[in-house]
């Protein structure tokens, strides 16, 4: 299943829960990557292919390797550099006690990402020091969606573990990269990438 199909059952999730009245249309099919619409979530939670900065890279054609470490609750480095049209691949472990994520957007996608990062942790998918992948990979409602955490631009990680994500970033401005564990973004678990 690709990546896509995974954030749309994501999202479907997280908005039938929140907005458990207003009738969803889940029209995506396999091979159906069209994005005419169809979601109830907002532009900024609604990430598969492009983002305003950006889209997915692959990690054989990517122009620089870039570590990140993550702990409790900073990432090092905090402050990244890259050109317009740069294909980065990010090399992310967590070497903290805690479960952390590696999300590339705008300040106001994080905003909109932490609100589905806490119907995460009230649904006891997303725990202080683990993720239940049990819970996470239950189905769900009458279509069987899951809250399946896959989206290209982040990766969350329990402690020990690392993992990628390839990014080409395609505008000019200032981007973000953050944790959306719910409390970690405000304890300053947040760096900038500037795209130059
Ligand atoms: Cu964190």
């Amino acid at each position: 299943m690709s990546s896509f199909h995974m954030l749309t059952r994501f999202t479907f999730t997280i908005g039938a829960a929140l907005f458990a009245t207003v009738p969803i249309a889940l029209a995506a099919g396999p091979g159906d990557h069209s994005h005419g619409g169809g979601h109830m979530m907002k532009e900024g939670t609604r990430m598969s292919g492009p983002m305003s900065f950006g889209m997915p890279g692959q990690a054989a054609s990517a122009d620089r390797v870039i570590e990140i470490v993550m702990d409790d609750n900073f990432f090092e480095p905090e402050t990244l550099s890259v050109t317009a049209g740069e294909t980065i691949h990010f090399k992310v472990s967590n070497q903290g006690t805690l479960v952390h994520e590696f999300n590339l957007g705008t300040p106001d996608y994080h905003v909109a990402h932490q609100a589905e990062m806490a119907m995460m942790q009230q649904h006891g998918v997303l725990m202080g020091d683990h993720i239940n992948h049990e819970m996470m990979n239950m189905p769900m409602g009458d279509d069987g969606h899951t809250m399946s955490h896959d989206h290209p631009n982040s990766i969350l990680l329990e402690p020990g573990k690392s993992g990628d994500v390839v990014w080409t970033f395609t505008s000019a401005g200032d981007i973000e990269f953050a944790c959306n564990v719910p409390g970690h973004y405000a304890a300053g678990m947040v760096g900038t990438v500037d795209v130059e």
